[in-house]
């Protein structure tokens, strides 16, 4: 294989960065001039990217060669998987190295929800624990109803774990799956059969502001959102609307629009716990999710087919 016949878009990790490098020969194209593109685009076989950096089909465009992308990261929201697939390039992500650290982090943020312990660790470094005595009642977590919008890999580990905390666990998505938890057509009927209702789709134009206003009504005042898939899924106003009313419990939110950063309308309050779109980010995940990268790729080389195609 020629040099420049893998592109590397932007940094991935530590392992992957090296490892395109030292094994594959890729080209960084931050590294290079701006006309590398333009000068060396016609020679480019393979890509490596990541959801951060996408690939769109302009980029796709400037790449007549191009058979495989590798992608670092389950989502492909920024990927234009169509137009690649359209020309019969191969896309793949890292999907089910992650599934575990997703899903335990969606628990740890509906317990934190609900229990408020980022709330009550607040008070104690305070002094108020000190000061003012008792933290105030929380909402009880084992024993109750479970929702999941999308069951895919991660919505599927979520709901295992559910069964740990002796919950009743229903889902809604695009079709009913051979599983043993019910299915709810509506997610409006979900969210109001539901105690936590838990986003674990991916985000784009199909899943945008799924949980809108009437979603979050049907949660109801002591309902508990929880977020792990994209910010995009969520009507954030109506979010922000339904906390400030008091029509929805709480939020446990790992992913927001318009992230980095979280409007202080939520960052407030006491209700809602936020981690900054952590939900793949231990030391053990990330290193899988970089080998899976490159691995990705150096099955297409051997055979031709990446390991873990996005297929639509
Ligand atoms: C990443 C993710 O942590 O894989 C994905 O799609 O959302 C996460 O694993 C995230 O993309 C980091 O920006």
């Amino acid at each position: 294989m020629a040099a420049s016949s893998l592109l590397q878009l932007a940094p991935i990790g530590p392992l992957a960065d090296r490892l395109l490098r030292d094994n594959l020969g890729a080209v960084r194209l931050w590294e290079e001039e701006a006309d590398w593109l333009a000068r060396h685009g016609a020679g480019v076989e393979l890509l490596a990217t990541s959801v951060r950096r996408g690939c769109d089909a302009a980029m796709m465009a400037a790449l007549p060669q191009l058979r495989a992308i590798s992608s670092w990261g389950v989502g492909y929201d920024t990927l234009d998987v169509e137009a690649a697939h359209a020309r019969g390039i191969q896309v793949a992500n890292t999907p089910d190295v992650l599934d575990d650290c997703v899903a335990d982090l969606a628990w740890g943020l509906l317990i934190a929800a609900a229990r408020r312990i980022s709330a009550s660790d607040r008070y104690v470094r305070a002094g108020e624990w000190r000061d003012l005595g008792g933290f105030p009642l929380t909402t009880k977590v084992s024993g109750k109803r479970l929702g999941i919008l999308g069951l895919g890999r991660i919505g599927t580990a979520i709901a295992r774990r559910g069964q740990g905390f002796d919950m009743q666990v229903r889902y809604n998505g695009r079709s009913p799956k051979d599983v043993p938890y019910g299915f709810e057509a509506s997610l409006v009927a979900l969210a109001e059969w539901s105690d936590f209702l838990v986003v674990a789709c991916g985000g784009g134009p199909e899943t945008r502001h799924l949980v809108s206003a009437e979603v979050l009504a049907a949660l109801g005042p002591r309902g508990i959102l929880v977020n792990i898939g994209r910010g995009s899924v969520v009507d954030q106003a109506a979010l922000i609307a339904a906390l400030e009313a008091g029509t929805l419990g709480g939020a446990g939110l790992d992913v927001l629009q318009g992230e980095p950063g979280a409007p202080t309308a939520l960052c407030h309050r006491d209700n809602v716990v936020i981690s900054p779109h952590v939900g793949s980010a231990t030391i053990e995940t990330r290193e899988a999710m970089e080998q899976l990268v490159v691995d990705n790729l150096h099955a297409f080389l051997r055979e031709g087919r990446v390991l873990t195609p996005i297929l639509r």
